[in-house]
C-alpha cells in the first residue's frame, strides 16, 4: 500500500512536471483572428442575414456553457443603455442578453462569448452592463482605388472593385463581424486623399454591395471625399461651397447615395492639407466647407468628418498651424460636424504631446484620430502594440473646464450639450492571410475597438483578452507575452524617437533613421525638427525663445513644458534645445542618456526573441515562426536606429558611445548610403528640382539589401 502510494505520488509529480508540456496546437495563417480560440459546438448557419439571425447563430455554434441563452430586444427602450449598450444578467440557469437594439444584443452576444473566452463568465447571479463612450467608432481606410494602400503594410486593399459589385470576397463578411466584435460601427472605406471617382454612379453601386454586407453587422459606411469632385465628376467650372451649383452637386450626390444606402454614415474630409483640395482655394473657411455639406447630410442624419490635419510649407512651427487655422474657427461648425484631430500635432509619431486643439475649441465637436497601421513605427516589420499610445493621449489632462478635462472626456462629449461623439483609427487591415502583415498586429485592431468602446480599459486588460482569445490563456505564456506587449511601445520610443525626438525618419517611406535628410520642403526634413547643432539637439517651443508653442496649452500644461526643470523628460526635445552636456534628472548628461535609452531599447528588443522562444510550446509553428522571424529583424532595426541617429548627433555633440554600450557596428557614411539610394538629397528649403524623380510611397521591399548586415550583441546564438 505504502509502495503504491509512493507511485501515484511520484507519477503525480512527474506529471506536474511535464505539466510544462503542453500539445503543440495545429498551424495557423492567422486569419481568424480572436476568435482562433473559440470552439464550435454546433455548425448551424444563420437563418437569414439579419443582425438577430446573426446573433442567435453565434450563440448556437459557440456558447459552451450550459445555462441557456435568451436574447431580447426590450419592448420598453431603457434610456441608460442608448442604441448600442446592452445588458447580460446571469440568473441560474439561464443568461439574458438585452438591448434597446438588435445590433445592441448582437455586440452583447460578442460581449458574452468574449467572457467565455477570457475566462471571466461570472459564478453567480450578476448583471452586467456596457454602454459604449463614443456614439461612432469608426476605422478610415486609406485604400485606394487601384487596391494600393497608402502607408498600409499588409498587401493591397480587401475592397477588390474591379470584381464588385458582381463578385464579393467572403472577407468582407468577416471583417464586419470581426467589427462588429469588438463594437467598430462605422468605416470610412477609402483614401483621405480620396480619388472622386468614389462618388460615380459606376462606384456607387459598388459601396452598396459592401453597405449591405456590412449593415446586419451595424457597420455604417462612410466615403472619404475629394472637395474638388464638383469639378472633377460634376463638370462644373467651380468647387465654392458657397457656389449655388456646388451646393446642389452635394444635395444631389448625397440623395443619390442615400437612395442606395439608407444608413450611410456620411463624409469624411481631408481640405487643404498635402496638396488637397478644400474650401480655402476659394477664400472659403474650413467651417463653410464643413456646412455645406453638413447641410446636404442633415436631412438623413449623417454627419461630416471634417479633418484638422493642416499644415504649410512656410510655417515656422508646423506643430502650432492645426490650432491656428481651426481655434478662431470654434462655434462656427454645424451640430453635424466633428472636426477630426490627430492625437499629437505634428503626425503620428511614436510619442508626441496632446494636439493642443483639444483643449481649445470648447464649441466644437472633437473626436480623436489615432493611426493603427504603423506608419512611423516600424510599419508590419515591428511588433509595437499601440493601445499605451493612444491611452496615454485619452489620458491627458487639457485642463480647458478645469482639471479633469482629459482628451478622452472632451472628446466623449462630457462638456458639451450636443452629445455627439466619435473616434476614428486608422486601419491597419490588408488583404494578407493574417489581416495586419504582422501576427501581433492584429492586437492593434482588437485594441482600437476595445478602446473606442470604452476608453477607460487599461492596455493590460485588452491585452490580456487579445491573448487570451487569439493565442493561450496559460500563464506561463499569458504573462512574460503580456510583459512584453505592454511594454513595447515604450521600446519602440527607446530605440526609434528617445527624450521626444520626433520626424527624425527616413523621408518618403517613413522606415528607419533619417536624421541627416533635406527635403524641398523644410517641414518634411528631419533635420527641421531635431536642429541638431554643436550647441545641442531638439525643437525650441517654448514662449521665451522658441515658436511659442508651449503657450497654446493651457496652464498648468503650458507653464510645464515652458520650463525645462519641469517638463517631462519623455518630451525634453519636443519643447527645448538642449545642450549635449544638460543633466538629466538622474545625473547623466543628455548624450549619455540618449546613449544608454537608445541601448535600453535594443536590449529590450533583443530580449522579445528570448521571451517568444520561452512562449513556443504554447504558438502553433506556424505563427511562432513568422514572429521570431519579425522579432530579430526588429531588434536589428533597432541597432541600426541607434547607430544611424547617434553616429550622426555624434558629429555635432563630439562625445563617445558610452563604454557598457554596443559599440557602433556600422559607420556613418555606410548607413548613410542607404539613404542615399532610397532618397535622393535635396537642399533643405529649395523647389522639389524639375525632373526630380517622385520617389515610391513605400519602402522598397530590398530595403535589407541595402541595409549592411548586424549581429545581435545581446543574442550571440543568432
Ligand atoms: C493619407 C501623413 C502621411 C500621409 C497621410 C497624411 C494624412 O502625412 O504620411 O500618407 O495621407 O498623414 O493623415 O492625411
Amino acid at each position: 500500500m505504502k509502495l503504491f502510494k509512493s507511485f501515484v505520488i511520484i507519477s503525480a509529480l512527474i506529471l506536474a512536471v511535464s505539466g510544462c508540456k503542453v500539445e503543440k496546437p495545429a498551424d495557423t495563417d492567422g486569419h481568424d483572428l480572436w476568435f482562433h480560440n473559440l470552439e464550435k459546438v454546433s455548425d448551424a448557419t444563420p437563418a437569414a442575414y439579419t443582425t438577430e439571425a446573426i446573433a442567435r447563430n453565434e450563440i448556437d455554434c459557440y456558447w459552451k456553457g450550459s445555462a441557456a441563452v435568451e436574447i431580447k430586444v426590450l419592448d420598453k427602450q431603457d434610456e441608460a443603455l442608448g442604441r448600442d449598450g446592452y445588458r447580460l444578467v446571469f440568473s441560474g440557469k439561464k443568461v439574458s442578453v438585452e438591448a434597446n437594439t438588435a445590433i445592441g444584443t448582437l455586440y452583447g452576444v460578442y460581449g458574452l462569448l468574449r467572457l467565455q473566452q477570457t475566462d471571466a463568465l461570472p459564478k453567480g447571479s450578476k448583471t452586467i452592463t456596457e454602454v459604449p463612450a463614443y456614439e461612432y467608432r469608426a476605422f478610415n481606410h486609406w485604400d485606394n482605388l487601384n487596391r494600393s494602400v497608402e502607408r498600409g503594410y499588409a498587401g493591397k486593399s480587401l475592397w477588390n472593385w474591379d470584381e464588385l459589385p458582381d463578385k464579393v470576397s467572403p472577407v468582407y463578411q468577416e471583417y464586419a463581424r470581426a467589427n462588429a466584435s469588438v463594437g467598430i460601427n462605422a468605416t470610412a472605406i477609402n483614401n483621405v486623399n480620396a480619388n472622386a471617382q468614389i462618388l460615380t454612379p459606376e462606384y456607387l453601386q459598388k459601396v452598396k454591395v459592401l453597405a449591405d454586407i456590412f449593415r446586419p453587422y451595424g457597420l455604417k459606411v462612410f466615403l472619404s471625399l475629394n472637395f474638388a469632385a464638383p469639378k472633377h465628376i460634376g463638370g462644373l467650372d467651380t468647387s465654392d461651397p458657397l457656389d449655388p451649383k456646388v451646393v446642389q452637386f452635394w444635395k444631389d450626390k448625397t440623395a443619390e447615395i442615400y437612395a442606395l444606402i439608407p444608413d450611410f454614415g456620411g463624409y469624411l474630409v481631408k481640405a487643404n492639407s498635402e496638396g488637397q483640395s478644400g474650401p480655402q482655394d476659394y477664400g472659403r473657411t474650413h467651417a463653410d466647407g464643413a456646412n455645406m455639406l453638413a447641410d446636404a447630410l442633415a436631412p438623413y442624419g449623417g454627419v461630416v468628418f471634417w479633418r484638422a490635419f493642416v499644415y504649410d510649407a512656410q510655417a515656422e512651427d508646423r506643430a502650432m498651424q492645426a490650432s491656428d487655422e481651426f481655434v478662431p474657427l470654434d462655434g462656427q461648425f454645424r451640430d453635424n460636424v466633428l472636426v477630426q484631430v490627430k492625437n499629437g500635432p505634428i503626425d503620428f509619431q511614436p510619442r508626441e504631446p496632446i494636439s493642443p486643439l483639444f483643449g481649445q475649441a470648447p464649441k466644437t465637436n472633437l473626436m480623436l484620430e489615432v493611426q493603427i497601421t504603423q506608419e512611423y513605427l516600424g510599419h508590419s516589420k515591428h511588433m509595437v502594440y499601440l493601445h499605451p499610445l493612444w491611452k496615454e493621449c485619452l489620458d491627458t489632462d487639457t485642463y480647458e473646464f478645469g482639471k479633469g478635462s482629459t482628451v478622452a472626456a472632451v472628446t466623449e462629449g462630457k462638456f458639451r450639450d450636443n452629445k455627439l461623439s466619435a473616434i476614428s483609427g486608422v486601419t491597419n487591415i490588408g488583404d494578407d492571410a493574417n489581416w495586419c502583415g504582422h501576427q501581433m498586429a492584429q492586437i492593434n485592431w482588437y485594441a482600437y475597438g476595445r478602446m473606442a468602446w470604452n476608453p477607460d480599459l487599461s492596455s493590460d486588460e485588452i491585452a490580456d483578452e487579445w491573448l487570451r482569445q487569439t493565442f493561450s490563456s496559460d500563464p506561463k505564456f499569458l504573462k512574460p507575452v503580456k510583459d512584453m506587449l505592454n511594454r513595447s511601445r515604450e521600446v519602440n520610443v527607446s530605440y526609434e524617437m528617445p527624450l521626444g525626438l520626433h520626424h527624425i525618419m527616413a523621408s518618403n517611406a517613413h522606415f528607419g533613421p533619417g536624421p541627416w535628410e533635406t527635403s524641398y520642403r523644410k517641414d518634411w526634413s528631419p533635420q527641421f525638427y531635431h536642429k541638431a547643432g554643436p550647441d545641442g539637439v531638439g525643437f525650441d517651443r517654448t514662449v521665451a525663445t522658441g515658436s511659442g508653442a508651449t503657450a497654446q496649452y493651457n496652464e498648468p500644461l503650458a507653464s510645464t513644458y515652458e520650463n525645462i526643470d519641469t517638463c517631462p523628460e519623455n518630451l525634453l526635445l519636443w519643447f527645448h534645445h538642449v545642450p549635449w552636456d544638460y543633466r538629466m534628472k538622474d545625473g547623466k548628461t543628455l548624450w549619455d542618456e540618449l546613449c544608454y535609452t537608445y541601448q535600453s531599447g535594443i536590449e529590450d528588443a533583443e530580449e522579445y526573441i528570448k521571451i517568444w522562444e520561452k512562449a513556443e510550446p504554447y504558438v502553433d509553428n506556424q505563427r511562432y515562426q513568422e514572429v521570431r522571424t519579425k522579432l530579430i529583424r526588429q531588434a536589428k532595426d533597432a541597432m541600426w536606429w541607434r547607430d544611424a541617429v547617434i553616429l550622426y548627433f555624434q558629429t555635432f555633440s563630439n562625445m563617445p558611445i558610452p563604454d557598457d554600450c554596443y559599440p557602433a557596428q556600422h559607420t556613418l557614411e555606410e548607413l548613410q548610403q542607404v539613404g542615399v539610394f532610397r532618397r535622393p538629397q535635396m537642399p533643405q528649403g529649395g523647389a522639389r528640382p524639375q525632373g526630380a524623380p517622385q520617389m515610391p510611397r513605400q519602402p522598397r521591399p530590398e530595403i535589407y539589401d541595402m541595409l549592411p548586415d548586424y549581429t545581435l550583441p545581446g543574442m550571440p546564438e543568432l
